[in-house]
């Protein structure tokens, strides 16, 4: 076993219950390998490791390693054009209407190779891995057809091999009609059907999400997606609530989804159902920043049902172009008038819980030893600047990368 000994530091451990940020000022971090085997005031420190090689943090604040939980940076081309026309008086629905949007993105990830997608994409996630993100989820969901849906999908997996970062996949064949179904829906769901065993036969697939809105997928149409997805013994996920009520939350507590995102429309009912199923709620200030949105969230619904809130990129060509999790936390706050412990809390310790990882977010004894160590003197700091980057270094699995 190799030990190593954290020092002059202090620890945003996030944990639960204690001081804000579980904040343990002059702290020892002790690393086993890969997990962490102990965090607690460096007095306190267990003679056991006393004598193990240290490493001199030289005062930097260290917090758990940063989850990104919602993220579609698998894709083709960009949507820099339809930027320009919405910016000339169309909306993001007329677009999308007009085969635009996500259709658009649908046509350039398929005419690109599984390299070409690779080196697009790396390019974002390593804007992700330079802000401390250690775990990205990854959504398939610009294929909608069996080939090239597995291309994305392995894409995704690939770039968590290579570039040292953890990855989750979750498959978003439910994300738009492609245009070979236009007008029969419920015929690719039908095809969906088909396409998840096999993607999940290939270990492609650790959760299923879908698009419930009037611009996408219906109430029922979700529904058969997820029946395949419990057959599968798969989670779910839903992106629910962001045009309009659709009541996609209470749906996906039923299926007791890890998580419900997006969620700027949802009432109270959908929050309830989403507190007794232990439900996510994933809030995304990029998108409600890009698409100018004005109807926030419900913070204070969400806080009074005691839903855990996680923050993510959204990272998608056309409603969150964001490769920056600390912008989020400044947006999380700025915009949606969160506490600087919740929006870190939110990448954190309830990214960890709507990804259903049990092994991260939090400095404890036993979990992963993912932890990035920041140029700043408390933790707010992280959330109060607009565009700084104070990473210092970042540890995955206990080792410096
Ligand atoms: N909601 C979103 O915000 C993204 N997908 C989704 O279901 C947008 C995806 C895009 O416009 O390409
Ligand atoms: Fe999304």
């Amino acid at each position: 076993m190799n030990a190593q000994v954290w020092t002059h530091c202090s620890a945003a451990t996030m944990v639960e219950g204690g001081a804000p940020y579980g904040l343990v000022d002059d702290a020892a971090l002790v690393t086993e390998d890969a997990r962490i085997a102990w965090v607690g005031p460096r007095r306190e420190l267990p003679a056991q490791w006393r004598a193990a090689p240290e490493q001199d943090c030289r005062g930097a604040l260290l917090t758990p390693g940063l989850i990104d939980c919602h993220t579609h940076l698998v894709y083709g081309g960009d949507r820099a054009q339809e930027f320009e026309q919405r910016l000339n008086g169309a909306s993001y629905e007329e677009i999308a209407r007009a085969g635009g949007g996500i259709a658009s993105t649908v046509r350039a990830t398929r005419a690109a190779s599984e390299d070409e997608l690779f080196a697009q994409s790396r390019t974002r996630l390593r804007a992700l891995r330079a802000e401390g993100v250690t775990t990205v989820e990854i959504k398939s969901g610009y294929g909608l057809a069996l080939a090239q849906e597995r291309k994305c999908l392995r894409v995704a997996r690939a770039l968590g091999r290579e570039e040292g970062v953890a990855v989750t996949t979750t498959f978003l064949g439910a994300h738009a009609l492609p245009p070979e179904f236009a007008g029969r829906p419920d015929d690719y769901v039908d095809e969906l059907l088909r396409m998840l065993p096999a993607l999940h036969a290939e270990g492609l697939v650790d959760a299923v999400d879908a698009f419930c809105e009037r611009i996408a997928f219906t109430p029922a149409q979700t529904e058969r997606v997820f029946m395949a997805a419990r057959a599968l013994g798969l989670p779910v996920k839903l992106h629910a609530e962001q045009l309009s009520d659709s009541g996609g939350a209470t749906l996906a507590a039923r299926f007791g989804a890890l998580s419900c995102d997006h969620l700027e429309w949802v009432g109270e009912e959908g929050v309830r159902a989403m507190a007794q199923a232990g439900s996510v709620a994933v809030l995304l200030p990029g998108a409600f920043y890009f698409l100018r949105e004005t109807r926030l969230p419900p913070i204070a619904l969400l806080r009074e049902h005691g839903v855990p809130i996680a923050i993510s990129t959204d990272c998608n060509p056309g409603s969150s172009p964001c490769t920056s999790l600390l912008l989020m936390l400044n947006m999380a706050c700025t915009l949606f008038r969160m506490a600087p412990e919740e929006a870190l809390a939110g990448v954190t310790r309830n990214a960890a819980r709507a990804l259903g990882l049990a092994d991260r977010g939090t400095l404890q004894a036993g979990r992963r030893a993912d932890f990035v160590s920041w140029d700043v003197a408390r933790p707010a700091q992280l959330a109060y600047a607009i565009g700084a980057n104070p990473r210092l270094q970042t540890i995955q699995e206990g080792r410096a990368r």
